[in-house]
């Protein structure tokens, strides 16, 4: 069965899916923007989790680009993924960081026997990313992954906060046909 991309405009923190994709930075320990959202409304557990995968596996943090699950606290979800975009920058192309956002979370997801998986659009907030270039990215990345293996997943929807991230998704969609 393949899997379907759907789109969505609204708040991450409160879809209901088996995964909510996080875009964190390296600490683990909380941010603004989607990170703060989520951690304010999924409760402390989500952070304790954190804390605990940085006292052991993820001592340096989490690398750009990697993908880690933790509970999903008094989310509508049974996992949150933590993942690390890169940060925009016009000099050096990171395309390959950002598409790996997307890969390792489903990796991730689909590990973990999820079905369905929502994403916000990971580095166009703090992180700068110029939103049609990362829809595109986004769209692409999600679409391999999903040809390549889709595991279990059979639902990637991306949770798009405004309209212009939403027409953008739109338009990256409809690219790729
Ligand atoms: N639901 C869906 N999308 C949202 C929500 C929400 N509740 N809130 C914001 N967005 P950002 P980044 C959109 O900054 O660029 C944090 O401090 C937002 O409009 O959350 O990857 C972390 O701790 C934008 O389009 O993530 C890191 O330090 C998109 O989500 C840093 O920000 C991503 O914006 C990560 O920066």
């Amino acid at each position: 069965m393949t899997a379907r991309v759907t789109l969505v405009r609204g708040d991450l923190t409160e879809q209901h899916a088996d995964a909510l994709v996080n875009a964190a930075n390296s600490s683990l320990l909380g941010g603004g923007g989607v990170d703060g959202a989520l951690h304010r409304r999924g409760g402390p557990e989500i952070l304790a989790d954190c804390r605990r995968l940085r006292a052991g596996p993820y001592g340096k943090g989490l690398p750009t680009g990697q993908a880690v699950a933790t509970t999903a606290g008094k989310l509508a979800a049974a996992h949150v993924i933590h993942t690390v975009g890169p940060v925009w920058s016009a000099t050096d192309d990171r395309s390959a960081l950002l598409a790996s956002c997307y890969r390792e979370s489903l990796r991730t997801a689909a590990a973990l026997g999820a079905r369905t998986v929502a994403f916000p659009a990971i580095s166009t907030g703090a992180y700068r990313w110029p939103m049609a270039d990362a829809a595109r990215i986004a769209v692409r990345a999600v679409r391999d992954a999903l040809a390549a293996d889709p595991g279990t997943v059979r639902e990637v929807r991306f949770v798009l906060f405004d309209e212009t991230a939403y027409r953008a998704f739109e338009d990256a969609l409809a690219a790729e046909g």
